[in-house]
């Protein structure tokens, strides 16, 4: 880490401000040479940190640029840890930009995507959960996943997996007294404290797992396209959910030809709603492509609203799809409420089965909200109020706690199987050190890359 990096930290386009980031042991001498105070001199960087109005030199040391903000951060109370300087121009493209360039020719490089937040890590600023959340909090589309993103950013997964690793800590120090000294504890009361203590931290992993799930929702989004027939309303439902008019409606059936994809946030989590077009049996060539299409939306689908024409008896094509998706996760929503209603509330009982279903109207309104309260129980598990922020986790993160907790309860086994204590011993080792890697303890340089990869420019 013995370059200065420099990168533009503002989204490029216009606004108010545009700001360069440069950080590194060259960023105060960096500063010196391109900056100028409003009594036409340069600043003194002392071991405080301060901030400077002022101008920013052109490449010849003589022009300027713009004016300027100079932020002035020492390491190691800085985001990196390291020296780091920030100059605050007008938010032009072409400022910004020319203000990056003078830094880079001044001896700065152009930083990798991350990498303030990677050199922020290296230097224990944060931990890696910290710092997945902080571009988690950038990329956050609903305020729920802001908050959540933003508690992690704070700590609250570090602390929970914290906790865990105490806990095996404490478990590996009882098997390790016993394994030194054999003749003093009994082998068989030591494995029996280990089971029980095994299992109470075996609950503890499966809360945190649990919860996984409704993570990957907040951050990610739900998949959900609107599938039936042509004519029962679909894209009139999901102009209804969007609250404007993105979908064609016509009275003809097979007027979506193409899968459109349009997002909302309910409730804090975004739902990825996908127009269909109706799945039927047809010959017309462009038809036939858009149901193609439609069935392939149904498949990687992760939530599937069955809309189904209440006003009509149900048909063949009707009860293909409610088989098809009978072990989907789904909500039949019975359309054209408004109307004389053909399919008896004792019908819906029997062919949904297990699944929720709705009648609503998309046009008059009626029954929306109830959908819409059913689309975030049904991904939630219950109300937004009972997600616990501090557990979320990502894909990466999961993957270590399933180990973990697979390693443990192998552990636990053993233990009960009276086998010898060295096997359990080994195993909470492997405990440990992956629950570690879930904040980034020992983790190497192919995890970091891929970790930091993820992330933008400037960050
Ligand atoms: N009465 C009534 N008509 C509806 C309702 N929803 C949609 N329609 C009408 O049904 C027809 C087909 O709607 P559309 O949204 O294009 O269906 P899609 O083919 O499933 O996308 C249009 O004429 C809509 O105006 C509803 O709730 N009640
Ligand atoms: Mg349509």
């Amino acid at each position: 880490m013995e370059d200065t990096i420099a990168a533009i930290a503002t989204a490029l386009g216009e606004g108010g401000i545009g700001v360069v980031r440069v950080s590194g042991p060259l960023a105060s001498t960096i500063g010196q040479r391109i900056f100028r105070t409003g009594h036409e001199r340069p600043v003194e960087f002392a071991r405080r940190r301060g901030f400077f109005y002022g101008r920013l030199l052109a490449r010849d040391e003589q022009s300027s640029v713009d004016e300027c903000i100079l932020l002035w951060m020492p390491g190691p109370h800085s985001y990196t840890g390291e020296d780091v300087v920030e100059f605050q121009v007008h938010g032009g493209i072409r400022v910004v930009q020319s203000a990056l360039a003078v830094i880079l020719e001044k001896g700065a490089r152009l930083a990798e995507p991350g990498e303030f937040t990677r050199r922020a890590f290296l230097n224990g600023r944060m931990d890696l959960s910290q710092a997945e959340a902080v571009m988690d909090l950038i990329r956050a589309k609903t305020d729920l996943a802001a908050r959540v993103a933003f508690s992690q950013v704070e700590g609250s997964l570090s602390r929970e997996i914290g906790n865990l690793r105490r806990q095996v800590l404490e478990l590996q120090a009882e098997l390790a007294v016993t394994l030194d000294y054999p003749e003093h504890d009994d082998e068989i009361e030591v494995a029996k404290s280990l089971v029980l203590r095994g299992q109470a931290l075996l609950m503890r992993m499966q809360d945190v797992l649990d919860n996984a799930k409704t993570g990957v929702v907040v951050r990610e989004g739900v998949l959900t396209p609107l599938i039936g027939q042509p004519n029962v309303g679909k894209s009139s439902l999901l102009n209804e959910l969007l609250r404007r008019q993105r979908a064609i409606v016509t009275e003809i059936p097979g007027t979506t030809r193409d899968v459109l994809e349009e997002s909302v946030d309910l409730g804090g989590v975004l739902f990825r709603l996908v127009d269909t077009a109706g799945i039927r049996e047809t010959k017309d060539r462009l038809e036939q492509l858009g149901v193609e299409r439609s069935r392939a939306a149904v498949h990687s689908g992760e939530l599937i609203l069955l809309v189904l024409d209440g006003s009509r008896e149900l048909e063949t094509d009707d009860l293909q799809l409610l088989t098809d998706t009978a072990n989907r996760s789904r909500i039949v929503v019975v359309n054209k409420a408004d109307l004389a209603q053909q399919i008896t509330d004792e019908k819906l009982v029997d062919i949904c089965g297990r699944t929720s279903w709705v009648r609503v109207s998309a046009t008059t309104g009626e029954g929306l909200s109830g959908l819409r309260d059913l689309l975030i129980k049904t991904v939630l598990g219950g109300d937004i109020e009972q997600v616990e922020p501090s557990f979320l986790t990502n894909a990466r993160q999961t993957q270590l706690l399933l180990q973990a907790r697979e390693d443990l309860a192998t552990a636990i086994s053993a233990a009960q199987a009276g086998l010898t204590l060295d096997v359990v011993a080994v195993l909470l080792q492997s405990v440990y050190a992956l629950l570690g890697l879930v904040v980034g303890a020992e983790a190497g340089e192919d995890l970091l890359d891929e970790v930091f990869s993820r992330f933008c420019l400037g960050k």
